[in-house]
């Protein structure tokens, strides 16, 4: 499954989801977005961890059993935190999965909770990513996005130093899926500087960048699944008698 093959068209899929095209992927590799959140400070948020990691042959989680061996909730900015399904309470009675994927999900729910200021995200395990090449990160999600002082925002990052800098490789201020679905399935590219690396970490981070306490609806993620290719050993060195 890990092999699959994808066309990531890169143009394309960063048009789509971010709206955006004129931007190489370096540029955006290099666009340093926060640097905040040191992962050893991640908890779990109330959900269960599981003995299994999560990488480049591991396919997707799904939010079905508990979060793979060093996924982490990490919320620095306030009381709001990613949950599993029921932990979201009228969004899960009410709305239910509308990511795309099915069953359990995960889901953030602010609108639900007095004014807060909150910076919530859901972190993965470091992926070993030595021969490897990746070749994208595929998730089903849904945001309904609350534009007031551009005051909410969802995005995925990157940490190659254990959340010593977080590099961004997405950031939603519009809606990405309707309320009551569908959702949305995002194909990410990924640079190169991802490649052939010991420790990848990417976060899903919905937060309210300004100031003080703004207004958020809702944010849901599922079917979160690496991308790769293995690069052949004999690509990669030789012996020399
Ligand atoms: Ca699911
Ligand atoms: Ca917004
Ligand atoms: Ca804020």
């Amino acid at each position: 499954m890990a092999r699959k093959v994808f066309v990531w068209s890169l143009v394309a899929v960063l048009a789509a989801v971010t709206g955006v095209s004129a931007q190489s992927d370096t540029d955006r590799y290099n666009e340093i977005r926060a640097t905040e959140g040191a992962v050893g400070s991640a908890t779990h948020g109330g959900i269960a961890e599981g003995s299994a990691s999560w990488g480049c042959e591991s396919g997707a989680y799904g939010f079905e059993g508990p979060l793979p061996a060093g996924w982490g909730i990490l919320s620095p900015g306030g009381p709001i935190q990613w949950s599993k399904s029921a932990g979201c309470g009228q969004l899960d009675t009410i709305v239910g999965n509308v990511t795309n994927g099915s069953g359990d999900y995960g889901c953030a729910v602010p609108i639900l909770t007095p004014l807060v200021a909150w910076d919530t995200s859901i972190v993965t395990n470091a992926v070993n990513t030595t021969l490897f090449e990746l070749d994208g990160l595929q998730f089903n999600a849904n945001y309904q996005n609350v534009d007031l002082e551009a005051g909410d925002e969802f995005a995925v990052d990157v940490t190659l130093n254990e959340g010593g800098t977080w590099t961004n490789l997405l950031t939603w201020n519009e809606d990405h899926g309707g309320v009551f679905g569908p959702g949305e399935t995002v194909q990410l590219p990924l640079p190169p500087q991802l490649d052939n690396q010991p420790t990848v970490r990417f976060r899903f981070r919905y937060y309210d960048p300004p100031a003080g306490p703004q207004l958020g609806l809702f944010a849901q993620l599922d079917d979160i699944e690496l991308f790769c290719t293995e690069v052949p050993v004999e690509l990669q060195s030789f012996d020399v008698e």
